[in-house]
């Protein structure tokens, strides 16, 4: 066995797979069902789903139900001339038929560190079934310390995979990076039914980098791609990301972007270069991004308003907790001003910092649920393989033994002895947090409505053309099927929380004022029907019903004389 540091781009010397670029590639992520407990690591509080996992899991019926593809082995793929297959959402027997289907020369396995297990029966698997294969085990799994000795593989790639997957097929890792097109929430379900999955109805994902040079103690995407200061940026320039949005504008029918990089509004100079020629090319695209509260700060509102920022996922760790990503940043006021201007505001605060007591943590988490925002995440503060929290907290003796990794997802206990707060307790504080905002704040749906009424009292005499467009685009919406969504929800809480009933009440009735008999009887018809749905969901999740994305499989370089069946 032998193991392979890639350090980012610069790569060290290493071998070439002997067949190069006519190596057959299968790239797979980890196998399914995620949301049940079993002996592989799935666990059913750890689903495949990022709000109903990590956001809006105590909003029962309201909570929004999405999946995401695994972007890295898309990238990957997209990226090498050789003929390769990607497996992502596979079951045992999905993986087990494809390895015997075909001979693949190389087989790449993409996991974060929480799937620990099944990375290795797979590997197990491959063995088995295809024992002439080279196993490449990629992703933030490689972060975890002496994993060469734990699993059976080829190689293990720490950092960007797509430079060193090019190197390995002997082709030129300093390429340009293709982007490949990706739809970005599959198989949406809210109150109960699924969303219809209509062209360019949701959003395409663009990944302009991987890292954060900001580099939070606990950050695990920092780490892996080189820590503070460093990044691996795919594109540049401004221009490069608008001719790929461009691109997936005309390929995918979409006007919306899902832009995954960790701290996308940091890179000022890229993201005013963007502006300009969306100005130029008069395109009303929206865009969510992730984006630290100093990092925002750099720009006026209107300047994001512009970019068609629509949605900000921002870290809101407490006033006391000294992140250099808030310093100088009132967050409360910040947020109130983003969603002021129409912008939605995804919080994330993490539960059992280091100065957090069983006596402080209440007004802590108080505070955070004070911001308001449209949705907000929680997460237990997790020291993390290859984060320097992790490294800080083993040289103090800190981290607990015996803890399975399955376990180490952030939304079930600490991993490691907290200086006043027990295992059991971060547990409790946590799913108070969820509970607590969901009951103060109402549904993250109703809240959106909220911000999005703002933006659209703001912005809809705005000069920039564009700009009313995409209120006016969303706020189609707002008149029709929330107005519907509102009624439910109102009706809904009538009977459990008397005061955010009433508060969707004032909203309603102000959208009602504003967009007059077409809202109210989207509202009245639609409504009951909503109202309905919900409870039914809220019976079934009851009953234990869970939901599992789609398995796909894609072929890209695959000559039809080269299948073998
Ligand atoms: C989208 C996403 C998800 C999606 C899952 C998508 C999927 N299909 O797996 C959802 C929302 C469901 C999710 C859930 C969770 N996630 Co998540 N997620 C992300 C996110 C935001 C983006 C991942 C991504 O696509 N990045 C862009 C691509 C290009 O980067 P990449 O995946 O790292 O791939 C690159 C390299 O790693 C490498 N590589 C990857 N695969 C392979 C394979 C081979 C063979 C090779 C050679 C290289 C290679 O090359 C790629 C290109 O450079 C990251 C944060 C981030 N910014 O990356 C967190 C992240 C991956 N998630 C994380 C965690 C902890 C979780 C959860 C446990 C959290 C939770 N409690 O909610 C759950 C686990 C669910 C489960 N049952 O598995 C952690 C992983 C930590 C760790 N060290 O393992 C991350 C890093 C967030 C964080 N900073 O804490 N997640
Ligand atoms: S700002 Fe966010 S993405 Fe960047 S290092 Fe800190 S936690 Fe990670």
């Amino acid at each position: 066995m032998s193991l392979y540091v890639c350090k980012q781009r610069n790569l060290l010397t290493m071998e070439v797979h002997p067949k190069g670029s006519r190596a057959r590639v299968l790239l797979t992520s980890v196998f399914g069902p995620y949301a049940q407990d079993d002996e592989f690591g799935s666990r059913a509080i750890n689903p495949m789903e990022l709000y109903h996992n990590q956001v809006t899991r105590a909003q029962g019926g309201f909570s929004l139900r999405m999946f995401h593809r695994s972007w890295g082995i898309m990238m990957i793929q997209q990226n090498i001339s050789a003929p390769c297959t990607v497996l992502d959402f596979p079951t045992r027997d999905d993986f087990a038929r494809e390895l015997k289907a075909n001979t693949y020369d190389i087989v790449g396995i993409s996991s974060i560190i929480v799937n620990f297990a099944k990375v290795r029966e797979m590997c197990r698997m491959v063995r088995e079934l295809s024992p002439a294969s080279v196993i490449v085990v990629g992703g933030h799994v490689a972060a975890t310390p002496g994993l060469e000795h734990m699993i059976d593989a080829d190689h293990i790639v720490r950092g960007e995979g797509i430079s060193w997957m090019r190197h390995y097929l002997g082709e030129d890792e300093h390429g340009p990076i293709r982007h490949p097109e990706i739809v970005s929430g599959i198989n949406t379900r809210i109150m109960g039914i699924r969303l219809p999955e209509k062209k360019g109805g949701t959003a395409a994902t663009i990944i302009p980098s991987v890292g954060c040079p900001m580099g939070c103690n606990f950050c695990t995407t920092s780490a892996f791609f080189g820590g503070k200061g460093k990044f691996v940026n795919f594109y540049e320039t401004g221009d490069e990301l608008f001719d790929i949005m461009c691109h997936a504008e005309a390929s995918l029918g979409v006007q919306t972007f899902f832009i995954m990089d960790e701290n996308f509004l940091l890179h000022r100079e890229r993201a005013l270069q963007l502006l300009q020629r969306m100005k130029e090319g008069k395109k009303a695209w929206a865009m969510s991004v992730f984006a630290s509260a100093n990092a925002i700060r750099k720009y006026k509102v209107e300047e994001l308003v512009e970019l068609g920022v629509s949605w900000i996922w921002m870290g809101l760790e407490s006033p006391r907790s000294n992140y250099s990503k808030l310093q100088g940043t009132d967050s409360r006021q910040l947020t109130r001003e983003l969603r002021e201007h129409g912008i939605r505001v995804q919080g994330s605060t993490i539960i059992g910092l280091e100065h957090h007591t069983p006596d402080n943590i209440r007004d802590e988490i108080e505070y955070a649920i004070g911001h308001q925002t449209d949705f907000h995440q929680f997460m237990l503060y997790t020291p993390v393989p290859g984060t320097p929290l992790h490294k800080e907290m083993s040289e103090q003796g800190r981290m607990l033994d015996g803890i399975d990794y399955a376990d180490i997802h952030g939304q079930d206990k600490f991993n490691f002895h907290h200086a006043a707060i027990s295992r059991d307790d971060s547990k409790r504080f946590l799913d108070w947090a969820f509970w607590r905002d969901f009951e103060r704040n109402g549904p993250s749906l109703y809240r959106m409505c909220q911000t999005m009424l703002q933006g659209w009292r703001r912005y809809r005499d705005y000069p920039d053309l564009r700009v009313r467009e995409r209120f006016e685009r969303e706020n189609a919406k707002l008149r029709t099927a929330y107005s519907a969504a509102l009624w439910a929800a109102e009706h809904y809480f009538r009977k459990v929380n008397r005061e955010v009933s009433e508060q969707i009440r004032q909203l309603r009735h102000e959208i009602g004022k504003e967009f007059g008999a077409v809202s109210r009887l989207a509202a009245n018809l639609a409504g009951p029907v909503l109202l309905w749905t919900t409870r039914r969901e809220d019976r079934r999740l009851a009953a234990g019903k869970t939901y599992e994305p789609p398995t796909f499989l894609e072929r890209r370089n695959w000559a039809p004389a080269l299948e073998e069946t």
